[in-house]
């Protein structure tokens, strides 16, 4: 049996937009002919009843998550199911869901005590990628040079320069298999991209210690050196030398006797430092220690 509902549903709903989400009032034209086969029978209007979107249903709901209207009830569906599939665990569940547009989303990892906004590229081969870190040239940088608790709980902004946090990194590649992925850039605009399976950070207990399968990329493996490694910040020195390579290399990484890559280092826009293995760091993409990206992002997604 095909049950089958129309309904014009005015309200004001959240769009987003690139890196900025912004309201906007729209119509909803809901026609549900089989919900739990929801199948694309959901149409997005703007006042002047011009179509512009059909979503799914699934995708309609996830977005329209506490916006049900008094009395209007989807035939098939629970509230459960209303909540269960408005809160996307990473940002591959926010693509599955109908969202292709790259940016600021509410995800509600599985082992984080509460919903969290992030950045989502989805873009990079396919997308679906949860944004860990970015550093960019910006009129003024974020300092990196930052204690375990700023790197415990992330800073920075995700519009431009951040590290989330190693809680919500450790939350994340424990839900699921995950693909780390570096995207790199020089400041000679030359892009390389270093991508690992099996990437898995402990808990603070552990020390944040980090674990990484095998490497793929055009970057050179700079990352596979640290497997094992805990993190260290300038006030917690968890590395294999006597001395802090924290301090000694300015940032806060897996460092282990120091590094082969260390991407939270000193913003160095001239593209290279005084000192060696200072700058944002990865030796194999020009095997100089003085070399400094441009540019670099952290992400991940489930493997396939
Ligand atoms: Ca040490």
């Amino acid at each position: 049996m095909t049950a089958e509902r129309h309904r014009q549903i005015p309200i004001h709903h959240a769009i987003s937009s690139g890196n900025t989400t912004y309201r906007e009032e729209i119509h909803l034209a809901v026609r549900l002919y089989d919900p739990k086969h929801a199948t694309s029978v959901v149409k997005r209007y703007l006042d002047d009843d011009e179509a512009i979107e059909t979503i799914t249903t699934m995708t309609w709901l996830a977005q329209s998550r506490g916006l049900l209207v008094p009395g209007f009830t989807l035939a098939g569906f629970s509230l459960d199911d209303v909540n269960d599939c408005g809160k996307p665990v990473n940002c591959y569940d926010v693509r599955r869901r109908g969202f292709y547009q790259s940016g600021v989303y509410r995800i509600w990892p599985l082992y984080f005590n509460k919903p969290v906004q992030v950045f989502c590229d989805m873009l990079t081969e396919g997308g679906g990628w949860t944004v860990l870190q970015r550093r960019e040239q910006l009129e003024s940088n974020q300092d990196f040079y930052l204690p375990w608790n700023s790197y415990k709980h992330g800073f920075g902004n995700l519009s431009g320069e951040f590290w989330i946090g190693n809680e919500l990194i450790f939350a994340l590649t424990n839900e699921e298999d995950m693909t780390l992925r570096f995207d790199l850039e020089a400041f000679d605009g030359e892009k390389k991209y270093a991508r690992y399976t099996s990437f898995l950070v402990n808990s603070e207990r552990e020390l944040y210690k980090i674990t990484v399968g095998s490497y793929q990329g055009t970057a050179g493996d700079s990352l596979s050196y640290h497997n094992g490694s805990h993190f260290s910040t300038h006030d917690r020195d968890n590395d294999n030398l006597p001395t802090s390579c924290a301090v000694s290399r300015r940032g806060a990484w897996w460092f282990k006797e120091c590094a082969e890559s260390h991407l939270n280092g000193v913003y160095e826009p001239s593209g290279k430092t005084l000192a060696g293995e200072q700058g944002v760091y990865w030796q194999h993409f020009r095997n100089d220690p003085k070399f400094s990206l441009k540019r670099s992002e952290m992400k991940i997604r489930p493997e396939f």
